[in-house]
């Protein structure tokens, strides 16, 4: 068992030209957004959650629906590894994300 902390989270291209409105989803689960964004703009979004093996991190932008920005794998093996970026890049989309597992 381990533990993920998803920090701050930076719009470094938007998928839009008048900006996004993103979420964030942790195994389907919506832990963040929607809140708008846009270049070169940070925010904090203060989420932890214990986990087992591995959890996937979805950035989205709002549409009709959903417009997926990007995935990552957070794995229980990164525990002690310190702050680690994880970048979003579909969809003309740049975003990264700065997040910690630990033991
Ligand atoms: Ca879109
Ligand atoms: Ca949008």
């Amino acid at each position: 068992m381990a533990t993920v902390s998803l920090f701050t989270l930076t719009c470094h291209e938007t998928s839009e030209s008048a900006g996004d409105e993103v979420f964030i989803n942790v195994d389907d689960q919506r832990v963040f957004g929607i809140v708008e964004m846009n270049n070169g703009q940070a925010r904090e979004v203060g989420f932890s959650k214990p986990f087992s093996g591995q959890v996937r991190v979805n950035l989205y932008d709002t549409d009709n629906g959903s417009d997926p920005l990007g995935s990552i794998v957070v794995r229980e093996n990164e525990a002690g590894q310190g702050r680690k970026v994880g970048t979003f890049r579909e969809a003309r989309a740049h975003y990264t994300l700065t997040y910690e597992v630990v033991g």
